[in-house]
């Protein structure tokens, strides 16, 4: 049996006070990190994890059978392969993309207008708890077609299905507060895609019921994954990419009024935050055969963890990669939200982020919205910035201040 090769443990204290501060440690001297308590592999370099993420035949998504299975109520799109995966990607897709997308790009635009108005005139606002967080359920209960009404709900057990699949370790009371949060999100869903069978509309959902794979429509257990699928998927990591792209440009005024100055950077900064932060940490795979790595062997059966951080951080790939720099040449801003990026935020291989795009469309809307409507940018006083989170990572608030507007809500367009 393996040991941990360092004293370092990836589930310490320490670790998730600031695991940056670790990654090159990890590469240099541990890039194959056996975490005993889980029995699971952590690699952090570039080259490794990008070779998991590709090679399908040597490493499967099986892990996210316990890891996601039990809350998402049946198989989400990364566990498929083959025809079924590309054929129920393709469905998924279809709703997140030509003219779905652009009617999405509007709701986004009413829902960001209508949750940042009334923090205007006060002059500060926490960018995750006011803003970021209700505005990925908002969201994405639009691109579901799930009724605003029932938005208190759907976050709460959402945000048990999230700390499943984000956990290292669960107490068996947490995890059964996780359970039961599924249980009842389903009993939510089945009675709804029952009835967008019979009356579908223009949303996901429906596109999901009326879809066919072989000639047969999908179980409503298939639905129920998707949607939960979604649901986690579009919400979890979107508000901590928001925060973090404030978080940065705040911290470097002189990219801050580039741009301000030249809306036209902000896929080059939301690319840079997404290498340099990425909101999610882990990607884990189950290795189906012993594979080496530089020199150390992972058996087969394994659960290995990629670390997205780290390899996002790897000289090998970046240079300077510690330093946020939203011109830096390698990382080619056109190619950073499809499958030829150098950064890994979205994973990379067949299973890679399908709602990349629709992501990128969202942070982009919202922060072309912000930029401008908040001026003189700054951390409220007194304000002490803290990130959480192992597998999911981001600020756990972020207050800001800026000046005051005094009349007229933001034009969305
Ligand atoms: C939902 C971490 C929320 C995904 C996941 C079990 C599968 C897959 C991901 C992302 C973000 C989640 N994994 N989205 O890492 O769908």
């Amino acid at each position: 049996m393996p040991r941990a090769e360092s004293g370092l443990s990836v589930l310490s204290d320490d670790f998730a006070a600031d695991p940056y501060r670790y990654f090159a440690g990890l590469r240099e001297h541990a890039p194959v990190h056996y975490e005993p308590a889980i029995d699971s592999y952590f690699l952090s370099r570039h080259r490794d994890v990008k070779r998991v993420l590709t090679d399908h035949h040597e490493f499967s998504t099986e892990t996210l059978q316990v890891r996601a299975e039990p809350v998402m109520r049946g198989p989400v799109l990364a566990q498929m392969t083959g025809a079924e995966h590309t054929a129920k990607r393709k469905i998924v897709v279809r709703g997140f993309t030509g003219q779905a997308l652009k009617d999405h790009v509007r709701a986004i635009q009413a829902d960001a207008a209508e949750l940042i108005t009334p923090f205007l005139p006060r002059g500060r606002v926490d960018l995750v708890n006011d803003f970021g967080k209700p505005l990925a359920v908002n969201v994405t209960l639009d691109v579901l077609g799930l009724d605003k009404k029932d938005r208190g709900r759907v976050a709460l057990w959402n945000s048990g299905v999230a700390e499943f699949i984000t956990s290292m370790t669960l107490t068996p009371e947490r995890r059964r507060h996780c359970l039961d949060c599924a249980e009842q999100l389903e009993a939510y869903l089945v009675p709804l895609i029952e009835q967008r069978r019979r009356h579908p509309g223009e949303d996901l959902i429906s596109k999901l019921c009326t879809a066919e794979f072989d000639g047969i429509a999908m179980s409503n257990r298939d639905v129920t994954a998707l949607i939960i699928n979604v649901l986690a998927a579009a919400t979890e990591p979107a508000d901590k990419t928001l925060a973090l792209l404030f978080r940065h440009l705040i911290d470097h005024p002189e990219q801050l009024a580039q741009v301000r100055r030249d809306p036209g950077l902000l896929p080059a900064a939301i690319a840079e935050t997404l290498r340099f932060t990425p909101p999610v940490q882990l990607i884990p795979r189950q290795s189906e055969k012993d594979a080496e790595f530089a020199g150390t062997t992972v058996p087969a059966g394994a659960t290995v963890f990629c670390m997205i951080g780290a390899a996002n951080r790897d000289p090998d790939a970046f240079s300077a990669p510690d330093t946020f720099d939203i011109h830096r040449p390698d990382l080619g801003t056109a190619r950073s939200f499809t499958a030829a990026a150098q950064h890994l935020a979205f994973g990379t291989g067949l299973h890679q982020c399908v709602g990349a795009a629709f992501a990128r469309a969202q942070i982009e809307t919202v922060a072309a919205m912000l930029v401008p409507l908040l001026d003189r940018l700054r951390y409220s006083p007194g304000f002490r910035y803290r990130e959480t989170g192992l597998y999911t990572r981001g600020p756990a608030s972020l207050s800001l201040d800026f000046t005051p507007v005094r009349s007229g809500a933001p034009v969305p367009g």
